[in-house]
C-alpha cells in the first residue's frame, strides 16, 4: 500500500469520503487521490515522493507557486507577533486599502475567512440594501456552499429554482432564479417580467466551475443594463478570477461596473480568507454601521492580512499577467496539437492563467454544452498526465491554473508529458 493510500484509509475512518472538501476525493475521475507532503513553485512532492507540475495550485490562491518567500517571510512577521487578536489590526487597514486602490468599484470592503463566506454576506447585504428577497444566478455558476446559491434551475426557463443538494429547504431555493447562461433572451425576459422582485444578479465574472466558460460578447453588459434598469444589484462574484486575470479583475478587462465584489482566494496568500466589497453607499448597511449583520471571529486575520497583503504587492511590482497569458497559450496550442495528431475532438479555452479541457466537436458556451463534453476521456488524459508528473484539476469541470513559477522547464516538460498523455 502507498503512503497515500494508507493516509487515505485513515482518512475515510474519520473524515466524510477521506477529505475536507469533496472535489479532492478523486470521485470524478477515479482513483485515490495522493497526499501532498510538501509543495515549492510550481511543483508538489506527495506523500510517495513523486513530484508533479502543479496545474491546480491549491484551486487558483498559489498565483506566485508555492512557498514564495515573499510571502513566507511575510507570515513569519505577522507571526512573531501573535496569531490572532480579535481587535482591529494595523494588517487589515493595508489590506483594505490595497483592494480599494486596486478595484476601483470597491469603495469599501469587509474581509471575511471564504468565499462562501463573502458571496453569502454579499447576498444577504443586497437583500438589505434593496429590500427585495429574489436573487439571480446562472446555471453552472459556482459561488460556494450558500443554501441559497446551491440551487437548480426550475422546471420551466423563468421559474424559480429547486435545491441542488440535500438539506436546502426548499423555500430558501423559490428565493432563487437559476438562468442559462450566455441567454441574453432569457436574461432580459425574465428582468421584464420579475425585475421589480430582484434584488441582485451574482454571477462568476468568468464561469470556472463547470470548465471554464467565457461569456459571450455583450453579455455581461445585458447584466449591468437591466439590474441598473430594475434597481437591483449586480454581485461579481471574483473569488476566482480577482486579481488572477488583472490587478483590477475581469470588470477592469471588460468595463463593467458591478455594485459589489466577491473575493478569496489570491487575497490570503493561501491562508483561508474571503472578502466583499463595492459601493460606499452599500458596504455602510453592513453591521455597525447599518442593520445589515454579518461578522466573523477570525476575519482580518493578521497572518491571512499579511500573506495576501505580500501575495497582492508581489503582482503590483511584477505585473506576470503577460507571461501568464504566453504560458497559457503554449500550454493550449500543445493540447490542441496533440488532440489533432490523435483525431479527439477538444476545445481549449484559454485566458490569461486559466484554462481547462472540454472533449467536444463545438465551442462551449453553457452548462449544458460542458456537461455534454466527454469526460471519460478527460479522465484517461487526467491519469496518464498524472503518472507522467503532470497534476490537472481532478474534474473535467474545473479550470487549470498558471503560476508565475511555471517557468520555461516546468512548461517545455508539461508540453512533452501532454504529447505522450494523448498518445493512448
Ligand atoms: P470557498 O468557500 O471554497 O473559499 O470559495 C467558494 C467559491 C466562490 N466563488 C467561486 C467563483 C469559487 O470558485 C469558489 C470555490 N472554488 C472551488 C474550485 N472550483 C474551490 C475548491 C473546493 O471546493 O475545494
Amino acid at each position: 500500500m502507498s503512503a497515500s493510500e494508507d493516509l487515505f484509509a485513515r482518512a475515510r475512518r474519520v473524515i466524510p469520503g477521506g477529505v475536507n472538501s469533496p472535489v479532492r476525493a478523486f470521485r470524478s475521475v477515479g482513483g485515490t487521490p495522493f497526499f501532498t507532503r510538501s509543495a515549492e513553485g510550481c511543483r508538489l512532492t506527495t506523500a510517495d515522493g513523486q513530484e508533479l507540475i502543479d496545474y491546480v495550485c491549491t484551486w487558483g490562491p498559489a498565483i506566485h507557486g508555492h512557498n514564495h518567500p515573499r510571502i513566507r517571510e511575510a507570515i513569519a512577521g505577522a507571526l512573531a507577533r501573535g496569531t490572532s487578536f480579535g481587535t482591529p489590526n494595523p494588517y487589515e487597514v493595508t489590506m483594505a486599502e490595497l483592494i480599494t486602490e486596486l478595484v476601483p468599484s470597491v469603495e469599501k470592503v469587509r474581509m471575511v475567512n471564504s468565499g462562501t463566506e463573502a458571496t453569502m454576506s454579499a447576498i444577504r447585504l443586497a437583500r438589505g440594501f434593496t429590500g427585495r428577497s429574489k436573487i439571480v444566478k446562472f446555471a453552472g455558476c459556482y459561488h460556494g456552499h450558500v443554501d441559497s446559491l446551491l440551487v437548480k434551475a426550475g422546471s420551466g426557463a423563468l421559474t424559480f429554482g429547486n435545491p441542488d443538494s440535500a438539506g436546502v429547504p426548499a423555500g430558501f431555493a423559490a428565493e432563487t432564479l437559476v438562468l442559462p447562461y450566455n441567454d441574453e433572451a432569457a436574461l432580459r425576459a425574465t428582468f421584464e417580467k420579475a425585475g421589480h422582485e430582484i434584488a441582485a444578479i451574482i454571477v462568476e465574472s468568468y464561469p470556472a466551475n463547470c470548465g471554464l466558460i467565457l461569456p459571450k460578447p455583450g453579455f455581461l453588459q445585458a447584466m449591468r443594463d437591466v439590474t441598473k434598469d430594475a434597481g437591483a444589484l449586480l454581485i461579481f462574484d471574483e473569488v476566482m478570477t480577482g486579481f488572477r486575470l488583472a490587478l483590477g479583475g475581469v470588470q477592469s478587462l471588460e468595463g463593467i461596473t458591478p455594485d459589489l465584489t466577491a473575493m478569496g482566494k489570491i487575497i490570503g496568500g493561501g491562508l483561508p480568507v474571503g472578502a466583499f466589497g463595492g459601493r460606499a453607499d452599500i458596504m455602510d448597511q453592513l453591521a455597525p454601521e447599518g442593520p445589515v449583520y454579518q461578522a466573523g471571529t477570525l476575519s482580518g486575520n493578521p497572518l491571512a492580512m499579511a500573506a495576501g497583503i505580500a501575495a497582492l504587492e508581489l503582482l503590483r511590482e511584477t505585473d506576470p499577467y503577460p507571461r501568464l497569458d504566453t504560458a497559457g497559450k503554449r500550454i493550449r496550442t500543445a493540447l490542441l496539437d496533440a488532440a489533432t495528431r490523435k483525431g479527439i475532438p477538444l476545445q481549449v479555452p484559454q485566458t490569461g492563467s486559466m484554462f481547462c479541457l472540454f472533449f467536444s466537436e463545438t465551442p462551449v458556451e453553457n452548462v449544458e454544452q460542458a456537461m455534454a463534453s466527454d469526460s471519460t476521456v478527460f479522465n484517461t488524459i487526467f491519469h496518464r498526465a498524472l503518472e507522467r508528473g503532470v497534476y490537472l484539476p481532478p474534474s473535467a469541470f474545473e479550470t487549470c491554473f498558471i503560476s508565475t513559477t511555471h517557468d520555461e522547464k516546468a512548461v517545455d516538460q508539461t508540453c512533452e508529458v501532454i504529447n505522450e498523455a494523448f498518445d493512448f
